[in-house]
């Protein structure tokens, strides 16, 4: 299968599983013109990564489906719930989700404030009252992560690769992730991550296509 991903944008997440889980793949890194060029939009008409492809042509988008699948394919790795723990399973995807969908969307005003306001000089407005929601954002997730190694189900999963690349933004901000001590500790843990230190590696050393 083929990965398409942008150095150090979420897509990481999908890279990292597909390390932990031991599965063969090809990465391909894009940059934001590929992404949003016709020939990538043939595969995603959304223009996003992570992009996934599968040796059938099956293209999977969206990181929660791709990294569900990565937990599912590969089940010795343990990344997911366990088979028939529909609790588990649950209690993943609502790690997943609120990762994908309340943390990811919280930071679309800081990269993309024009899509916020008609005013140009508005941006920096948005960007400010951006800032405050991450910061609640990352406090709440600083207070889930009190006395855990793990995201969810007490052991690693693909939340935490997720989870990764979102603490791993947080210095582009004012308010640092060192100001979140769980965050912090949890980041500098899968630092030293083999998985995480290839996947980071890779993504540096090779030019977007
Ligand atoms: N809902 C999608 C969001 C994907 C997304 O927004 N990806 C960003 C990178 S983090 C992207 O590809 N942006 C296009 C660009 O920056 O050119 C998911 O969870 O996978």
């Amino acid at each position: 299968m083929q990965l398409f991903v942008m150095p150090g944008a979420c897509s990481l997440a999908s890279h990292i599983a597909l390390l932990w889980a031991d599965l063969p793949f090809d990465l391909v890194i894009l940059g934001h013109e590929d992404a949003a060029g016709d020939a990538f939009r043939k595969l995603n008409p959304k223009g996003a990564v992570p992009t996934l492809v599968l040796d059938d042509g099956t293209v999977i988008t969206e990181s929660l489906a791709i990294l569900t699948y990565i937990a599912d394919i590969a089940p010795a790795a343990g990344l997911g719930a366990n088979a028939g723990d529909a609790v588990g399973r649950a209690k993943l995807n609502e790690s997943l989700a609120e990762l994908v969908s309340d943390v990811h969307k919280a930071w679309a005003p800081f990269f993309v404030p024009g899509r916020f306001t008609v005013l140009p000089e508005g941006e920096a407005g948005v960007r400010l009252a951006a800032f405050d929601q991450l910061d609640a954002q990352y406090a709440r997730l600083d207070a889930v992560m009190t006395g855990k190694h793990w995201r969810v189900l007490g052991r690693r999963t693909v939340a935490d690769a997720y989870l990764y690349v979102m603490c791993s933004w947080k210095d582009m901000t004012p308010m640092p992730l060192s100001a979140f001590p769980h965050l912090a500790a949890f980041n500098a843990r899968l630092d030293t991550d083999p998985g995480v230190q290839h996947a980071l590696r890779t993504e540096a050393a090779n030019p977007a296509t």
